[in-house]
């Protein structure tokens, strides 16, 4: 008899879209092998819980029968490559998403093991695997892509290792800004280890966008630190041996140079939930999930409500980075079925949530997460149940305060670039980060250490208090914090190279 093993199952999704015959698999899944929920992640995959060791070799082949797979969703590999879920809005967007798919396809690693062992594929003997970019010992550890298009950073763009943002002229990708050294986890007690955001380092045109992002990798994995996993991410390689050291080893492996960054601006990187019509169009429906979590409760059948909408929608699921869903490509006649159906089994509309919920994200952490300190997706709720009593009494409840909490200090919630950031220390107890910018481009920093929920509303009465009463002009809570000297800017802003 050995012990009931459950895993974790990540799918890899490019830019996040899957169609409905692919939700409905992976529906299926979740109830058949998981424990009945999915988690829709903050990268824009999905993730199944409580998965048995009798049923893991399944739900893979399952995963790749719908032609979506598991590879490279871990290790030390270019990871899910994100990019705006909402190629709707502009002629670019759709460009945006088929390079996003090019470069995840790229970056995958060319083992075969991965078939033989999973797919039941026939082993190849004496052939070893050939690995042209990763080599046999491949990264020193995880590597993640995102692209953008501004002025939406609804994917966190500076949080990625390479970070590509998107110029347009005359409606097409003109080119990218470079953005390399991000990476957000850190440990406590490890003064080494540190959320960093990444630097624009220079443009390319779009047609090499692939082979700078071979060079950057290739950087990494002759350069990372491959003694210290805590320490062998790029943003360590970029900083122990300067950015300038960087830059030149890139331009010289590619045998040309970086033009200097284009003008770009950010102005949120949220999501806008609700009808959007494209450019096709067709409507786009962005549904507020709850820190990602599709489930059946009492009074809040979501899971149920997807499940019917996949079996009559003709367009496409997409993943937000904020781990929220777009209902996309819908016809003006069938958006009314699909409100029918979320309304019958009681998903709000989100013009009944307060902006500080629907601006909050939180990490999977205790339940399933071997790392977690303290709760996160399981807390954050009824946190802000709490919150949202302290922003009604101000007149604040429509204001979009970025909330992020994770049970420890990886970050998978990206808390550092919340307005208000939570990492969890010890059960029940956190600590509290201010002063991040609402467009992702400014790290917060240390407000209070291992607060309890009484500390944390004690501490942020008043400065919600004050920011309803003394901001100035359309200014966001985190550059409030810093005018008025509540928290200090962070000591790590983003360079941007000229
Ligand atoms: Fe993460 C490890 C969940 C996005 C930084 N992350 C983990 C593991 C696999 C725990 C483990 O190693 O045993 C978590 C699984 C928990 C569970 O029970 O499911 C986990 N990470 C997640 C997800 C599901 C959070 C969520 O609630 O949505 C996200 C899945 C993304 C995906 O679909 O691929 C997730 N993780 C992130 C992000 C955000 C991002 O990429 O934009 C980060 C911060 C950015 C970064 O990478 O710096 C992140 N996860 C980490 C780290 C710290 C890495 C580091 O450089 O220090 C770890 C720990 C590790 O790798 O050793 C980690
Ligand atoms: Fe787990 Fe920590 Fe990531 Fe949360 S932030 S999912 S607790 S590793």
């Amino acid at each position: 008899l050995e012990p009931l093993y459950q895993f974790m199952v990540r799918v890899r999704v490019a830019g996040g879209i899957t169609t409905p015959k692919q939700w409905l698999a992976l529906d299926e899944l979740s109830d058949l092998h998981g424990n009945g929920t999915m988690k829709l992640t903050t990268r824009q995959s999905f993730q199944f819980h409580g998965i048995l060791k009798r049923g893991l070799k399944s739900t893979i082949q399952t995963v790749n029968e719908v032609l979506l797979s598991t590879l490279a969703t871990c290790g030390d590999v270019n990871r899910n490559v994100m990019c705006n879920p909402n190629p709707y809005q502009s002629q670019i967007h759709e460009e945006l998403y088929g390079l996003a798919g090019e470069i995840s396809d790229y970056f995958l690693p060319k083992t075969t093991a991965y078939h033989e062992i999973w797919l039941n594929k026939e082993k190849v003997a004496g052939t070893p695997d050939f690995e042209p970019l990763y080599h046999h010992t491949y990264l020193p550890r995880k590597f993640k892509i995102a692209l953008v298009i501004p002025p939406n950073n609804d994917i966190d763009v500076f949080a990625n290792d390479l970070g590509l943002i998107a110029i347009e002229e005359n409606n097409k990708i003109k080119g990218f800004n470079i953005c390399v050294g991000g990476g957000l986890g850190n440990t406590f007690g490890n003064d080494a280890t540190y959320p960093r955001l990444a630097d624009v380092i220079g443009f390319a045109p779009k047609e090499k966008v692939i082979e700078v992002a071979e060079t950057v990798i290739g950087i990494q994995r002759d350069y990372g630190n491959r003694s210290d996993r805590k320490l062998s991410r790029l943003k360590h390689t970029i900083d122990d041996r300067g950015l300038g050291w960087f830059v030149k080893e890139l331009n010289t492996r590619l045998g040309w140079n970086l033009a200097s960054p284009l003008p770009y601006k950010f102005i949120s990187n949220g999501d806008k939930y609700g009808w959007v019509k494209g450019i096709n169009n067709k409507w786009f429906y962005t549904l507020f999930v709850e820190h990602g979590r599709v489930k059946n409760e009492d009074g809040y059948a979501l899971k149920k409500a997807l499940r019917e909408i996949a079996h009559i929608h003709k367009g496409e699921f997409r993943l937000t980075g904020n781990q929220n869903l777009i209902i996309g490509n819908v016809e003006e006649k069938d958006k009314k079925g699909i409100e029918t159906i979320l309304d019958k089994n009681g998903v709000k509309d989100h013009s009944k949530l307060t902006g500080l919920r629907k601006s909050s994200m939180a990490c999977v952490a205790l339940g399933t997460c071997p790392l977690a300190f303290a709760e996160s997706e399981r807390y954050l709720p009824s946190l802000i149940d709490k919150l949202d009593v302290i922003m009604q009494k101000n007149n604040l409840e429509e204001d979009e305060i970025t909330i992020r909490m994770t049970g420890c200090p990886n970050n998978c919630a990206r808390s550092s670039l919340g307005e208000i950031g939570f990492v969890g220390r010890a059960i029940g107890r956190y600590n509290l980060y201010l002063g991040a910018s609402h467009n992702g481009d400014r790290l917060n920093t240390l407000y209070k250490e291992m607060l309890s929920e009484e500390d944390i509303l004690k501490e942020l009465e008043p400065l919600i208090a004050a920011y309803a009463q003394e901001r100035e002009e359309r200014e966001y809570f985190g550059d409030f914090v810093i005018r008025k000297k509540i928290v200090k800017a962070t000591d790590r802003p983003i360079q941007i190279l000229s």
